[in-house]
């Protein structure tokens, strides 16, 4: 066991590039923003310094509007596309144009928890600083992203769900066209299997919505206007309440009343709307097509990313644990990010089915909080086993359990040294 924390210390060091954590080396170049949120709380475990800076070089890439960056792009680097050139957003660090999971506000409060813990200086003058980052861009999601006030946020490029090429969006990806005003030069399919990533015709249709936001000069309201993808996303509206709900307890501490009232009108808004996204039919949550107005009922694991956020009643709560215990079982390393063996299951593809051990990190929490530890334990030391047996990979193919993807992850170490402990 100490050989594998040792493991995970030594890829967090290896992918350093000064204060913050590339996802790993050449297929992920950059900064990435839900990455290192993770990685921070990994960092938290044993570098509160390091945790922060993380978090702190994140900030660096935060728009004028309240928007923290999908893609922080701090050094030039040839082995990743779509490069600053294709973003075209006009900033002085160079940044991607769209956005990533708000997993930022959970990993500052982890962050603070460990600073208090060991008696940091200077903890509360840095948490303050990012809780004001935090602040603005869940101000941003709630505005740039729910312009009508449902509590459910949207997401304009499937990019921003961080769960690229998940079945969820293929209806609603089917309907961009895969015409580009930029050549499409990938450079993922010279690193990894192309079968393991997403398709030709999915990247033409990636970046046609990028040429198509970069035509609205990156201005949200054109964009929420013009937008040919936008899909009110389960996944990221109950991390945007979990983060939401982190923030607010920030706030307490660092005597902040009138942030913390704002940030729970905000949160109760959107605990009603996720809860209303509830199927009993499917006994599991599903996002809204918001330009077709159909729910999304493709069988994917964010489905129960909710639990992460609400207290269910023990009805729905066992409800959810049995139609996950029906996907898991039989598995190697659980949990599918599709339903296996539905149409679109594909056990090595990116988002298709393979297990990530973040999203186990995201359901394990969840079902710790509605009660449902048996299956919390189990999903912890099927994610656990599985590294300690393949190695810190991106991804686990669910049936075979073999490591898939990038190795040397950075956020697998992170899942590793916060799970295993
Ligand atoms: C596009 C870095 C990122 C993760 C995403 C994952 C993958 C990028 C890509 O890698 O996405 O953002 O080029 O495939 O899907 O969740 O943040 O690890």
């Amino acid at each position: 066991m100490t050989k594998h924390f040792d493991e995970a210390y030594r890829i967090l060091a290896a992918n350093d590039r000064g204060g913050y954590t590339v996802p790993t080396d050449r297929l992920y170049p950059f900064q990435w923003n839900w990455d290192s949120a993770f990685v921070a709380m990994g960092f938290a475990t044993y570098d509160i310094d390091r945790a922060y800076r993380e978090l702190e070089r994140l900030v660096e890439g935060q728009w004028e509007d309240g928007m923290i960056p999908h893609i922080v792009f701090h050094q030039p680097s040839d082995t990743y596309f779509p490069g600053p050139g294709v973003w075209r957003t006009g900033h002085t660090i160079p940044t991607s144009g769209i956005t990533q999971p708000p997993v930022f506000g959970i990993a500052l409060r982890a962050v603070h928890e460990a600073a208090e813990k060991a008696g940091t200086a200077n903890a509360r003058a840095r948490t303050l600083a990012l809780f004001h980052a935090g602040l603005k861009w869940h101000r941003w999601w709630y505005s740039a992203r729910d312009p009508e006030g449902t509590g459910l946020v949207a997401l304009l490029h499937p990019w921003e769900s961080g769960s690229d090429n998940s079945p969820a969006w293929d209806i609603a990806l089917a309907r961009v066209p895969t015409t580009t005003d930029t050549a499409v030069v990938r450079k993922d399919t010279g690193h990894v299997d192309a079968a393991m990533r997403p398709r030709d015709e999915d990247y033409r249709r990636f970046i046609h919505l990028v040429d198509t936001y970069a035509a609205c000069g990156w201005e949200p309201a054109k964009q929420w206007e013009k937008a040919p993808f936008k899909v009110a996303e389960v996944q990221t509206t109950a991390i945007l309440l979990k983060a939401g709900e982190d923030l607010v307890h920030l706030a307490g501490i660092l005597g902040l009343d009138e942030a913390a009232e704002e940030l729970a009108v905000y949160n109760t808004l959107t605990r009603e709307a996720l809860l209303a996204q509830w199927r009993p039919k499917l006994s599991r949550f599903v996002s809204r097509d918001l330009i077709s107005n159909e729910d999304i009922e493709a069988p994917t694991h964010a489905g129960f990313i909710p639990l992460l956020a609400l207290d269910l009643d023990k009805g729905m709560a066992d409800a959810a644990a049995a139609e996950m215990k029906l996907w898991s079982d039989g598995m190697k390393v659980a949990f599918p990010t599709t339903k296996p063996f539905v149409g679109s299951f594909e056990a090595k593809r990116y988002w298709r089915g393979p297990s990530w051990a973040i999203i186990n990190w995201l359901l394990i929490d969840g079902l710790t909080r509605n009660g449902l530890a048996d299956m919390a334990v189990s999903l912890r030391s099927s994610t656990v086993s599985a590294i300690e047996t393949e190695g810190f990979a991106e991804y686990f193919d669910p049936i075979t359990g073999e490591g898939c993807g990038g190795l040397g992850f950075s956020w697998t170490g992170a899942a590793y040294l916060c799970l295993a402990a």
